[in-house]
């Protein structure tokens, strides 16, 4: 199973583009907020399952929710733009809300800045901004390769 994992698109679906061209073959996609337009735009050009949740800079009167329990195999992926968890300061009140939900992966956005970090319990990855990196590095989103109990990260740069 591989799962595309983009956050932060801001409205580029150019770079949403690149990014579906550059991740190829996967099953499904996360996007973490930051647009809804663009989960939506993603879901529209990919025919795939999009599972995303609202950023602050997404309407709250959306309905889309903050945050999301994604169950894949044997796996719990928390999902949430982070903003509400502090995560431009750091990503501990992140990984505990994700270990408290029984999550072992927990993807956010929000920092636009890419973290893959595999504590003992929770592997928390950020996949960056696909168009609006702050980190002086690419463009970039990831993918989870998920096999059994083997996850994979995969991270791209445009
Ligand atoms: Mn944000």
């Amino acid at each position: 199973m591989r799962v595309g994992v983009m956050s932060d698109s801001h409205g580029n679906t150019m770079a949403v583009d690149r990014a579906i061209e550059l991740a190829g073959e996967v099953d499904c996609w996360l996007h973490a907020g930051d647009l809804i337009e663009d989960a939506e735009y993603l879901a529209m050009v990919t025919d795939k399952k999009v599972i995303n949740v609202a950023g602050n800079c997404d309407w709250p009167s959306s309905g889309t929710d903050d945050e999301i329990l994604v169950e894949i195999g044997s796996h719990k992926i928390f999902l949430t733009h982070g903003h509400i968890y502090g995560v431009k300061r750091d990503i501990s009140l992140l990984r505990q809300a994700a270990v408290s939900k029984g999550a072992d992966i927990a993807v956010y956005g929000h920092t636009h800045v890419a973290v893959i970090d595999d504590g003992e319990d929770c592997l928390v990855i950020n996949p960056g901004s696909v168009s609006h990196p702050r980190d002086g590095k690419a463009q970039s989103f990831m993918v989870l390769n998920i096999e059994g109990d083997r996850v994979k990260v995969e991270h791209f740069h445009l």
